[in-house]
């Protein structure tokens, strides 16, 4: 709280620098800004594709993504929010074999730049933990997702059944659990 306070205190007098800053050099701005050199939002910029969260009835799941990053800037992915659970992290996985285990990434999920980054099962991925409602097949809600130079973008993700290569909080390998197919896919957007 009171840490809170005192960082807003500091940030302002900053803020009003940074646009006496922009004023005085108005013309120059204008002109880097129609130049390449002002790279684009990374949000903006950043090619998300394949994203989907494995369904779940509640405790934790996890999402998935490809991120391209086309330009000649590095981008990151900072945080992932989402108000369908309590945690949400960015976990890699570590070992191999029976010893892997997941952990949470020390910083930013960093996007070379001219490269394509895959969150998928066995590797990186999006942790939902303490999940608030159960997440069905065929359901796609959005996460909130933030980059190194602090741009946001909704992603929606779609929900579905997977049984394929389990993390190691998954228990339950070789039952066969069908069903959940991807049948009267509403896409509440949302
Ligand atoms: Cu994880």
């Amino acid at each position: 709280m009171d840490l809170k306070i005192r960082t807003r205190r500091i940030a302002a007098p900053f803020i009003a620098l940074g646009l006496a800053a922009a004023l005085l050099s108005g013309c120059s701005a204008e002109r880097s800004a129609d130049t390449a050199d002002q790279p684009a939002p990374e949000a903006d910029a950043l090619q998300i594709s394949e994203t989907w969260i494995k369904a779940a009835d509640d405790g934790m799941t996890s999402g998935f993504a490809v991120i391209q990053n086309p330009t000649d800037h590095p981008a990151s992915l900072v945080q992932v929010d989402s108000n369908l659970a309590e945690h949400v992290e960015l976990h890699d996985m570590e070992g191999t074999g029976t010893a892997m285990s997941m952990k949470k990434l020390p910083g930013a999920l960093e996007i070379p730049a001219h490269s394509t980054v895959e969150l998928a099962p066995g590797g990186t991925h999006v942790m939902l933990m303490g999940l608030k409602e159960e997440l069905k097949a065929g359901q796609s809600p959005a996460l909130h997702l933030t980059f190194g130079d602090g741009s946001t973008r909704e992603v929606a993700f779609e929900i579905k059944s997977y049984t394929g290569a389990k993390e190691s909080y998954a228990p339950h390998d070789g039952e066969t659990e069908h069903g959940t197919g991807t049948e009267g896919s509403e896409h509440a957007g949302h």
